[in-house]
């Protein structure tokens, strides 16, 4: 018999083995496609070889085009429906391939195969997308981010639709509607597009204070992040996970970036918007194709069902998390995305997920806003995708069987064989047949219920203060001197006045010295008082003075895992690092510097006076990455300079180098030049701060990494401030 290591090696191999199968079959039939295509003749939908794609059947050479031709009616009536509706929200997105491995099993508290058995490699897909704008808006909106992760398990497929934030804007699924008629552009105009800073937007939050929590966190620089893989990712409701005994216990969900998170400044996300508004997508497609595979650690907060209660807030309700100081995360496995998507429409634009995908071992809550996300998704996808057939889309099928009774419908893929078609039948011998708990069958947590049925929402949800209050107080001055230019610039795009004071009296209910900051530079007072309800987010015949917010408690000072300022700060892996030549530049210099950087797994790009090549001191030539005229400082995490005086001479007579190094600058990046190098440092605002941290004149590669990994110099924000760029 072998050992259980030996079978565990066993299996372990057998995996690979297959893993490796797999792969050469993808790369063959890759192989098959692109010899099948170039050996093709071109056909019509039904088969018909075509001679022409390039001319219209006429009434002479001149003449009208004829009804008759069935292949300009073919290939026109097909191109007018390429577009299917663009999803309502999260309409902006980017896809990609990859896996899931545990590290170890919970089955302790979770029966599901992905949680208990370390050998497997689950396949997911992950969509990102900002949530407000349409299809082919801006990556860098300020904006909540959506985190979507479909895990083709064993057992079924389980989709996590969550975000990059770890609330919500609202408690309660009736809402959502308002909240995003409010956010989108205002329906008399269209605009703004992808942006919430604007009068309908924050009429709905001052009067909906239970968004207060979800918004302050999109005025934070979450809300701007510098990549998709330096995000984290929450399941944000409470969910339950159910052991082989029936036992349930509560559970968040986290995703933790191995990167760490980082952000941008809103000046260049601005910036960013004009020169690259495919920022996030590139960066994660190219990331992908460099093989620096992102990675995402997933992380679980249990709570015991006897612990429902101790909580200052409700478990229930997803404008509220777990301070991790009060249950900390306990990282059980890992996220690889390493294949990019095919086919954008096919993958990226059709998957579709659902809340409502689950396995065994997981189950829902009564979270009211969860629970109509369950009702929504599935809706959502007949009207997007047409058809109740949607899980036939490749990028949607399951990767285990499926059998049932549901037949036909719109787009129909499948030839389902047999005389039946019902349950309970004999004429197909009961197939397909029911299967027991112990089988695998999902069956839901059976959890008592004895309740008045009653529309209303409960007080326990009524604390809207405290939470906001102690994200705000976790964060870094910097952090914090951000969210008041948020504040200032989104409140500053507001017409009405009433609607400003409103905002700034709540603020005040969370920091009265935030608001202050706010009001100065909006120019309005901080109103004393405000006409009650600031609450209006409650029923008709409800009792009003019951639902007004309560003021804010303090039951935890701070909470060190929301602020940025504690993230991790230890690769520089996939930094884009902008090297400014001329013809002439020094090859030592430069050797020396990009071959660290490079060990380090950051990304070099030349930026010359002009594209093509360029010549080094040594006369070899290099490929330019991109001509001055046509990038900008925005896009790279940080500026090298080498040596050589020709080179210099060069770089200095355009000026857009000055202004890229004084935008790196005023955007808190490491900057570094070697021997004469300096002397175009000497032309801009640099010259004056030369003592800063994160400046490096003739110092080592290693200084130069360690103040990139660090991701930006935020000591430097009030020097910054003053370069007028
Ligand atoms: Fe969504 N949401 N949502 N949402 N959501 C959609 O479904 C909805 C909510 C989230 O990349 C839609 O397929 C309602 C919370 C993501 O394809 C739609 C409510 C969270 C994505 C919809 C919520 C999310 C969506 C639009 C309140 C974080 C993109 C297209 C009850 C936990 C998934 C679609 C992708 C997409 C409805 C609230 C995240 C309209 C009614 C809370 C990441 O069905």
């Amino acid at each position: 018999m072998l050992a259980v290591k030996d079978l565990t090696l066993k299996t372990k191999t057998m995996a690979k083995r297959k893993e490796s199968k797999k792969r050469t079959k993808k790369v063959e039939d890759l192989k098959k496609f692109e010899k099948n295509i170039k050996d093709s003749d071109m056909t019509t939908n039904q088969g018909l070889k075509v001679n022409d794609t390039n001319n219209s059947l006429k009434a002479g050479e001149r003449g009208s085009t004829l009804l008759e031709d069935f292949l300009l009616r073919e290939k026109i009536t097909h191109f007018d429906h390429e577009r299917i509706p663009e999803r309502i929200v999260h309409a902006r997105g980017s896809g990609a391939h990859g896996y899931f491995e545990l590290y170890e099993s919970i089955e302790e508290f979770s029966k599901a195969g992905i949680f208990t058995d370390t050998n497997r490699k689950t396949p997911v897909f992950v969509r990102f997308s900002t949530v407000a704008g349409s299809k082919g808006s801006t990556d860098l909106a300020r904006d909540v981010r959506g985190f979507a992760v479909k895990f083709y398990t064993d057992e079924g497929t389980w989709d996590l639709v969550g975000n990059n934030m770890p609330i919500f804007f609202i408690q309660d699924a009736m809402k959502f509607p308002d909240l995003i008629h409010a956010v989108k552009p205002e329906p008399n105009n269209e605009i703004p597009q992808a942006a919430s800073a604007h009068d309908t937007f924050y009429d709905f939050v001052s009067r909906t204070t239970e968004a207060l929590h979800n918004h302050i966190w999109v005025m934070s620089d979450r809300a701007i992040p510098r990549s998709f893989r330096m995000m984290e990712g929450f399941g944000i409701h409470t969910f339950r996970l159910i052991n082989n005994k029936g036992e349930s216990h509560f559970v968040k969900f986290h995703w933790k970036p191995k990167l760490g998170v980082h952000s941008v400044t809103w000046d260049e996300a601005v910036k960013i918007s004009g020169a690259d508004s495919d920022f996030h997508r590139r960066d994660l497609w190219d990331a992908i194709e460099a093989g620096q595979f992102p990675e995402w650690e997933l992380g679980l907060q249990i709570v015991p069902e006897a612990d429902e209660h101790k909580f200052e807030f409700d478990l229930l309700d997803p404008t509220k998390l777990i301070p991790e100081e009060t249950v900390p995360v306990k990282i059980i496995g890992k996220m690889t995305l390493n294949r990019n998507p095919e086919n954008f429409f096919a993958e990226t634009e059709q998957v579709a997920f659902l809340p409502g995908h689950i396995v065994p071992g997981i189950d829902f809550t009564n979270d009211p806003l969860l629970q109509g996300r369950l009702f929504s998704y599935r809706d959502t996808q007949l009207s997007r995708l047409g058809s109740p057939n949607f899980h036939q889309i490749p990028i949607n099928r399951p990767v285990v069987e499926t059998h049932n009774n549901q037949r036909d419908g719109h787009m129909q893929m499948e030839i389902p064989k047999g005389q039946t078609a019902y349950f309970p039948n004999s004429l197909s011998g009961g197939c397909p047949h029911l299967s027991k708990m112990s089988e695998g069958a999902f069956t839901s947590y059976e959890e008592r219920i004895d309740a008045k049925k009653i529309r209303t929402r409960s007080e326990s949800f009524s604390d809207h203060y405290s939470q906001p209050a102690l994200f705000y107080r976790s964060l870094a001055d910097w952090e914090q001197q951000h969210i008041a230019d948020a504040y200032t610039f989104e409140l500053g795009k507001c017409n009405h006045k009433d609607i400003q004071e409103r905002m700034l009296w709540i603020i005040a209910q969370i920091d009265e010295s935030l608001s202050e900051k706010v009001a100065d530079g909006l120019g309005v007072k901080v109103p004393k008082k405000i006409e009650k309800p600031v609450n209006q987010a409650i029923g008709a015949d409800a009792d009003v003075s019951k639902f007004q917010p309560p003021k804010k408690k303090v039951y935890l000072e701070k909470d060190p895992a929301l602020s940025q300022d504690n993230t991790k700060f230890d690769s520089i892996v996939t930094r884009q690092i902008a090297v400014l030549v001329s013809d002439g530049f020094s090859m030592s210099d430069f050797k020396k510097m990009t071959d660290k950087l490079k060990n380090e797994g950051a990304m070099i790009k030349i930026i010359a006076p002009h594209g093509g090549t360029i010549k080094c001191d040594k006369g070899m030539e290099h490929k330019v990455d991109a001509a001055i005229a046509t990038t900008e400082s925005v896009l790279y995490d940080a500026v090298y300079i080498p040596g050589g005086k020709k080179s210099v001479d060069k770089l200095r007579e355009k000026k857009k180098f000055i202004k890229f190094i004084n935008e790196a600058f005023k955007h808190c990046k490491a900057i570094a030049a070697d021997n004469e190098g300096e002397i175009l440092l000497d032309e801009t605002y640099v010259k004056e701060y030369k003592d800063d941290e994160a400046v490096l004149i003739n110092k080592d590669s290693k200084a130069f990494v360690k103040v990139i990994s660090k991701h930006r110099n935020w000591n430097r924000m009030q020097n910054a401030e003053k370069i007028p760029v």
